[in-house]
Protein backbone atom coordinates (compact mmCIF):
# COMPACT_ATOMS: atom_id res chain seq x y z
CA UNK A 1 0.00 0.00 0.00
CA UNK A 2 1.75 3.00 -1.37
CA UNK A 3 1.48 5.39 1.85
CA UNK A 4 0.97 2.94 4.39
CA UNK A 5 3.91 3.16 6.95
CA UNK A 6 4.03 -0.55 7.47
CA UNK A 7 4.74 -0.91 3.72
CA UNK A 8 6.93 2.09 4.08
CA UNK A 9 8.98 0.00 6.69
CA UNK A 10 9.61 -3.04 5.19
CA UNK A 11 9.65 -0.87 1.73
CA UNK A 12 12.77 0.88 3.51
CA UNK A 13 14.32 -2.24 5.23
CA UNK A 14 14.13 -3.93 0.97
CA UNK A 15 16.05 -0.76 -0.43
CA UNK A 16 18.52 -0.34 2.47
CA UNK A 17 19.78 -3.99 1.57
CA UNK A 18 19.20 -3.63 -2.44
CA UNK A 19 16.83 -6.91 -2.24
CA UNK A 20 14.85 -6.50 -5.28
CA UNK A 21 11.12 -7.37 -5.47
CA UNK A 22 8.27 -7.15 -7.94
CA UNK A 23 5.82 -4.95 -5.88
CA UNK A 24 1.97 -5.45 -6.54
CA UNK A 25 -0.32 -2.46 -4.97
CA UNK A 26 -3.03 -4.03 -2.62
CA UNK A 27 -6.06 -2.66 -2.31
CA UNK A 28 -8.13 -3.29 0.88
CA UNK A 29 -11.31 -5.64 0.44
CA UNK A 30 -10.60 -5.52 -3.73
CA UNK A 31 -7.49 -7.42 -3.81
CA UNK A 32 -8.02 -9.66 -0.85
CA UNK A 33 -9.16 -12.46 -2.57
CA UNK A 34 -5.78 -12.20 -5.01
CA UNK A 35 -3.53 -12.03 -1.42
CA UNK A 36 -5.13 -14.89 -0.21
CA UNK A 37 -4.74 -17.02 -3.36
CA UNK A 38 -1.12 -16.00 -4.03
CA UNK A 39 -0.13 -16.73 -0.30
CA UNK A 40 -2.24 -19.97 0.33
CA UNK A 41 -4.12 -18.11 3.05
CA UNK A 42 -7.40 -19.22 2.74
CA UNK A 43 -9.03 -17.98 6.13
CA UNK A 44 -5.97 -16.89 8.13
CA UNK A 45 -5.36 -12.98 8.52
CA UNK A 46 -4.11 -11.19 5.77
CA UNK A 47 -2.27 -7.26 5.65
CA UNK A 48 0.32 -5.44 3.79
CA UNK A 49 2.68 -5.55 3.38
CA UNK A 50 3.43 -9.09 3.42
CA UNK A 51 6.26 -10.61 1.24
CA UNK A 52 6.21 -13.81 -0.78
CA UNK A 53 9.24 -15.49 -1.80
CA UNK A 54 9.38 -18.84 -2.73
CA UNK A 55 7.51 -20.73 -0.16
CA UNK A 56 8.03 -18.23 2.52
CA UNK A 57 5.14 -15.95 3.13
CA UNK A 58 5.47 -13.33 5.56
CA UNK A 59 3.25 -10.84 6.65
CA UNK A 60 4.92 -8.71 9.14
CA UNK A 61 6.54 -5.74 8.49
CA UNK A 62 9.29 -6.98 11.18
CA UNK A 63 10.04 -9.81 9.50
CA UNK A 64 10.01 -8.79 6.59
CA UNK A 65 13.03 -6.38 7.45
CA UNK A 66 14.41 -9.40 9.17
CA UNK A 67 14.53 -11.31 5.77
CA UNK A 68 15.96 -8.73 3.68
CA UNK A 69 19.09 -8.32 6.37
CA UNK A 70 19.22 -12.03 6.16
CA UNK A 71 19.42 -12.23 1.96
CA UNK A 72 20.70 -8.44 1.45
CA UNK A 73 23.81 -6.56 1.36
CA UNK A 74 24.83 -3.38 3.31
CA UNK A 75 25.16 -2.50 6.77
CA UNK A 76 22.84 -4.37 9.66
CA UNK A 77 19.94 -2.76 10.34
CA UNK A 78 19.74 -5.12 13.66
CA UNK A 79 22.77 -3.90 15.63
CA UNK A 80 23.75 -6.72 18.18
CA UNK A 81 21.55 -9.25 15.92
CA UNK A 82 17.61 -9.75 14.79
CA UNK A 83 16.41 -10.70 18.24
CA UNK A 84 18.20 -7.51 19.93
CA UNK A 85 17.55 -4.32 20.96
CA UNK A 86 14.96 -3.28 17.71
CA UNK A 87 12.13 -5.71 19.17
CA UNK A 88 11.10 -3.54 21.85
CA UNK A 89 11.25 -0.13 19.70
CA UNK A 90 9.34 -1.94 17.56
CA UNK A 91 6.71 -3.05 20.02
CA UNK A 92 6.42 0.45 20.76
CA UNK A 93 6.40 1.71 16.51
CA UNK A 94 3.50 -0.56 16.94
CA UNK A 95 1.29 0.70 19.55
CA UNK A 96 2.23 4.49 18.00
CA UNK A 97 1.07 3.36 14.79
CA UNK A 98 -1.79 1.71 15.79
CA UNK A 99 -3.16 4.62 17.60
CA UNK A 100 -2.28 6.83 14.58
CA UNK A 101 -3.86 4.69 12.30
CA UNK A 102 -7.43 5.27 15.10
CA UNK A 103 -6.85 8.87 14.80
CA UNK A 104 -6.43 9.41 11.18
CA UNK A 105 -9.38 7.29 10.56
CA UNK A 106 -11.37 9.32 12.24
CA UNK A 107 -10.45 12.34 10.90
CA UNK A 108 -10.24 10.65 7.16
CA UNK A 109 -14.39 9.24 7.84
CA UNK A 110 -15.62 13.06 7.91
CA UNK A 111 -13.47 14.21 5.07
CA UNK A 112 -15.70 13.49 1.74
CA UNK A 113 -12.55 14.87 -0.04
CA UNK A 114 -9.97 12.98 1.53
CA UNK A 115 -12.21 9.72 0.64
CA UNK A 116 -12.67 10.90 -3.23
CA UNK A 117 -9.08 10.78 -3.30
CA UNK A 118 -8.96 7.39 -2.44
CA UNK A 119 -11.42 6.00 -4.81
CA UNK A 120 -8.42 3.66 -6.75
CA UNK A 121 -7.08 5.49 -10.03
CA UNK A 122 -7.76 2.29 -12.15
CA UNK A 123 -12.23 3.38 -11.36
CA UNK A 124 -13.19 5.60 -14.54
CA UNK A 125 -14.14 9.36 -13.88
CA UNK A 126 -18.35 8.76 -14.42
CA UNK A 127 -18.17 5.70 -11.80
CA UNK A 128 -15.50 7.40 -9.32
CA UNK A 129 -18.13 9.67 -7.41
CA UNK A 130 -20.40 6.12 -7.10
CA UNK A 131 -17.46 4.71 -5.62
CA UNK A 132 -16.95 7.28 -2.30
CA UNK A 133 -19.47 5.24 -0.28
CA UNK A 134 -17.49 1.94 -1.15
CA UNK A 135 -14.57 3.76 0.28
CA UNK A 136 -16.19 4.68 2.84
CA UNK A 137 -17.41 1.21 3.86
CA UNK A 138 -13.95 0.18 3.58
CA UNK A 139 -12.49 2.64 6.35
CA UNK A 140 -15.29 1.68 8.78
CA UNK A 141 -14.36 -2.41 8.07
CA UNK A 142 -10.63 -1.37 8.33
CA UNK A 143 -11.53 -0.04 11.57
CA UNK A 144 -13.21 -2.68 12.95
CA UNK A 145 -10.42 -5.45 11.47
CA UNK A 146 -7.96 -3.56 13.55
CA UNK A 147 -9.98 -2.60 16.39
CA UNK A 148 -9.74 1.11 15.67
CA UNK A 149 -13.19 1.89 17.11
CA UNK A 150 -12.70 -0.31 20.51
CA UNK A 151 -10.10 2.47 20.86
CA UNK A 152 -11.42 6.21 21.96
CA UNK A 153 -9.79 9.03 19.78
CA UNK A 154 -8.78 10.42 23.82
CA UNK A 155 -7.10 7.03 24.64
CA UNK A 156 -5.09 7.00 21.16
CA UNK A 157 -4.08 10.53 21.17
CA UNK A 158 -2.57 9.49 24.79
CA UNK A 159 -1.33 6.39 23.86
CA UNK A 160 0.36 8.36 20.58
CA UNK A 161 1.83 11.05 22.90
CA UNK A 162 3.12 8.88 25.29
CA UNK A 163 5.96 7.38 22.78
CA UNK A 164 6.37 10.62 20.70
CA UNK A 165 7.37 11.82 24.15
CA UNK A 166 9.60 9.08 24.88
CA UNK A 167 11.08 9.17 21.36
CA UNK A 168 11.77 12.75 21.70
CA UNK A 169 13.62 12.16 25.17
CA UNK A 170 15.50 9.12 23.62
CA UNK A 171 16.97 11.81 21.01
CA UNK A 172 18.43 13.27 23.19
CA UNK A 173 21.34 11.52 23.37
CA UNK A 174 21.76 11.51 19.39
CA UNK A 175 20.15 11.15 16.14
CA UNK A 176 20.51 7.47 15.95
CA UNK A 177 17.94 5.42 18.76
CA UNK A 178 20.63 2.78 19.02
CA UNK A 179 23.52 4.28 18.15
CA UNK A 180 24.05 3.61 14.71
CA UNK A 181 21.29 3.64 11.68
CA UNK A 182 18.83 0.63 12.51
CA UNK A 183 15.66 -0.67 11.93
CA UNK A 184 14.78 1.26 14.89
CA UNK A 185 14.91 4.55 13.22
CA UNK A 186 12.79 3.48 10.58
CA UNK A 187 9.49 2.09 12.87
CA UNK A 188 10.04 5.51 15.08
CA UNK A 189 10.26 7.97 11.90
CA UNK A 190 7.22 6.08 10.07
CA UNK A 191 5.19 7.06 12.80
CA UNK A 192 5.46 10.34 12.39
CA UNK A 193 3.52 9.83 9.20
CA UNK A 194 0.60 10.25 11.25
CA UNK A 195 1.61 13.27 12.71
CA UNK A 196 2.81 15.50 9.30
CA UNK A 197 3.08 13.48 6.02
CA UNK A 198 6.51 13.64 4.33
CA UNK A 199 7.41 16.52 2.21
CA UNK A 200 6.63 16.32 -1.63
CA UNK A 201 10.22 15.62 -2.42
CA UNK A 202 10.20 12.36 -0.43
CA UNK A 203 6.27 11.88 -1.26
CA UNK A 204 3.78 12.37 -3.50
CA UNK A 205 0.21 11.91 -1.79
CA UNK A 206 -2.87 14.15 -3.33
CA UNK A 207 -3.96 17.37 -1.01
CA UNK A 208 -6.29 16.05 0.95
CA UNK A 209 -5.07 12.91 1.96
CA UNK A 210 -2.17 14.96 3.22
CA UNK A 211 -4.54 17.37 5.39
CA UNK A 212 -6.11 14.37 6.61
CA UNK A 213 -2.82 12.53 7.31
CA UNK A 214 -1.61 15.55 9.10
CA UNK A 215 -2.51 15.65 13.05
CA UNK A 216 -2.77 19.57 13.48
CA UNK A 217 -2.29 19.75 17.40
CA UNK A 218 0.62 16.96 17.61
CA UNK A 219 2.36 18.48 14.81
CA UNK A 220 2.75 21.36 16.06
CA UNK A 221 3.79 19.98 19.60
CA UNK A 222 6.30 17.91 17.81
CA UNK A 223 7.98 19.76 15.22
CA UNK A 224 11.59 18.63 16.63
CA UNK A 225 10.75 14.96 15.77
CA UNK A 226 9.19 15.53 12.43
CA UNK A 227 12.68 17.66 11.62
CA UNK A 228 14.42 14.52 12.99
CA UNK A 229 12.37 12.28 10.77
CA UNK A 230 12.72 14.27 7.92
CA UNK A 231 16.80 14.86 7.87
CA UNK A 232 16.64 10.54 8.48
CA UNK A 233 15.39 10.77 5.00
CA UNK A 234 17.62 12.89 3.64
CA UNK A 235 20.41 10.90 5.19
CA UNK A 236 19.38 7.21 4.93
CA UNK A 237 16.43 7.08 2.48
CA UNK A 238 17.66 6.38 -1.17
N1 LIG B 1 1.58 -6.29 11.78
C1 LIG B 1 1.55 -5.86 10.41
C2 LIG B 1 0.42 -4.82 10.31
C3 LIG B 1 0.24 -4.30 8.92
C4 LIG B 1 -1.04 -3.48 8.80
O1 LIG B 1 -1.65 -3.06 9.81
N2 LIG B 1 -1.46 -3.26 7.54
C5 LIG B 1 -2.65 -2.52 7.27
C6 LIG B 1 -2.26 -1.11 6.88
S1 LIG B 1 -3.62 -0.01 7.09
C7 LIG B 1 -3.42 -3.21 6.14
O2 LIG B 1 -2.94 -4.13 5.52
N3 LIG B 1 -4.64 -2.77 5.86
C8 LIG B 1 -5.43 -3.29 4.79
C9 LIG B 1 -6.14 -4.59 5.11
O3 LIG B 1 -6.02 -5.10 6.24
O4 LIG B 1 -6.85 -5.09 4.23
C10 LIG B 1 2.91 -5.29 10.01
O5 LIG B 1 3.65 -4.86 10.91
O6 LIG B 1 3.26 -5.32 8.83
Amino acid sequence: MPVSPWSECARWALDHHRVEVRRVEYIPLLAEVQLRFATGKVFARISSPTLIDGDLVLAESLDIAKHAELIGQGSTLFPGGVNGEVGPWNDRAQRALSAGRTLYFSRLIDDPEALREEVPGFVPGALRELSVPLVERTVVYLASKYRAHAESTAQAQSALVDELEHLEACLERGPYLLGEFSYADIAMATVLHFVSPLSERHQTLARARREALRDATLAERFTRLTAWRDDLYDRQRK
